[in-house]
This record gives C-alpha cells, structure tokens and sequence, in this order.
C-alpha cells in the first residue's frame, strides 16, 4: 500500500456497537459493501490483544488492498505492520509519530479548530480529519462542531485530503460531501447496522454518485 489512499468511505471500529458479531468478519462484510479504508480503534484493548487483532485484520484486508489504520497506537501499527496511525490532538505529535513510522506509512490527524487546521497544514501529514461535523453519541468528549459551513471554511484553508466524521449517516453523507471533503469516516452507522455490508453499499453509493456530479460540474466550467 503506498501513501495514495482512498479515503472516501472510512469506517472506523468500536466492538462496543457490534453486538455479538465478530469484529473481523464484520470489517470484511462493511469492505465487500464499499468501505475504502479502515481504521481499528480500541480504546482500552491490551496491546498483545490490540497487536493480534491488528494482524489479524491486516492479513484479511490484504486482497481487497484496503488500508489498514491504528487509532493512537503507533508500537501496535508498527508491530502489526498497519499501513499507518489516526492521532488527535493529545496523542503523540505529528512529528514524534512521523519519525517513529518513517517516510512511506499514513499518518492522519484530528483537527478540532480552525488555528489547529493551519498548523497541520504546514506539515506533511497525510490527511485531516475535521472533529466533529455534528455531535454524535458515539464520542461524547468531542468538541465544538465544524456544522457544514465550518467544513466549507475548512475546505477553503487546505489543499490536504480532509475528511470528517461524527454523525455522518445515509440521510445527511451527501450535504457533507458536496462541501467537497475527500471523504468522510463514520462509526456507528456501519457498525451498529443489522447488515454492515447493505450499510456500506448504500453509503458508497451516495459517495460515487456526488463524486460523478461534482466531475461533471467540474468539466461543464472547462
Ligand atoms: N471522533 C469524533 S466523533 C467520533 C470519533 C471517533 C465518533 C463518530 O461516531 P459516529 O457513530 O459515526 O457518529
Ligand atoms: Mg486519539
């Protein structure tokens, strides 16, 4: 995997909203829906468990090419040879995990603010992730929300890839993606779904059919 990614359909784990199902098997139905990249995050997982589960997930995503993403834990990625590492705000610095994952891994980053959007800007991170578009209670800590004028704002100060996530679902996915972000990552609307597969296919749906749109509106202005 090298460091082009489609982030256009970023699912994003939470074993507390699978139910009974397995976790694995689960990722692999959302993947063979439409999800483009995942990333596994486990807030409390010891890291043998985190580092296992991480391989495990690699191995399996290894046909379909779909990136695999650590959330915060930069020895488990490096251990379980993930494609890269999601910080926030108050993990490790951009820098720090840059030189600890060298040159060719994704490295991504939650933005919260405007000021924190400009200082990313200025490194080479990967990608930007603007948290949250809307509340959700999926994270109740987030902060104040982007709302779709911030993301147009945010659109307007950056050339990275951003997404952005919190609250996204089927209803309002095609609002967030014609304020032209890269894609957007979603928890609970996958996760939570009663086919993760169905889930998917709908959303990427609505992701493919914005995108041709924005295309054709694009080459209309040539
Ligand atoms: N970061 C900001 S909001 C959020 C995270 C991890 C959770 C998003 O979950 P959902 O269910 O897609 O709203
Ligand atoms: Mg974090």
């Amino acid at each position: 995997m090298g460091k082009s990614m489609d982030f256009s359909l970023y699912l994003v784990t939470d074993r507390g909203l699978i139910r009974d199902r397995a976790l694995v098997s689960l990722v692999l139905e959302a993947v063979r829906g439409g999800v483009s990249a995942v990333q596994l995050r486990e807030k409390s997982c010891p890291a043998g468990e985190f580092v296992q589960l991480a391989g495990n997930l690699k191995d399996r995503l290894a046909e379909s090419n779909v990136p695999l993403i650590i959330n915060d834990r930069v020895e488990v990625a490096l251990a379980a040879g993930a494609d890269g590492v999601h910080i926030g705000q108050e993990d490790i610095p951009y820098h720090q995990v840059r030189s600890m994952l060298g040159p060719n891994r994704i490295i991504g980053l939650s933005v919260n603010t405007y000021a924190q959007l400009m200082e990313a800007d200025r490194t080479d991170v990967d990608y930007l992730s603007l948290s949250p578009v809307y509340s959700t209670k999926t994270k109740k800590d987030t902060k104040e929300p982007f709302g779709l004028e911030g993301l147009r704002k945010a659109r307007s100060m950056t050339q990275k890839p951003l997404i952005t996530i919190g609250g996204v679902n089927k209803q309002n996915l095609a609002s967030i993606m014609a304020t032209g972000m890269d894609g957007v990552a979603l928890v609970s609307a996958i996760c939570a779904a009663d086919s993760p597969e169905d889930a998917a296919r709908e959303l990427a749906d609505i992701i493919r059919n914005i995108k041709r749109e924005q295309n054709h509106a694009v080459m209309q202005h040539q």
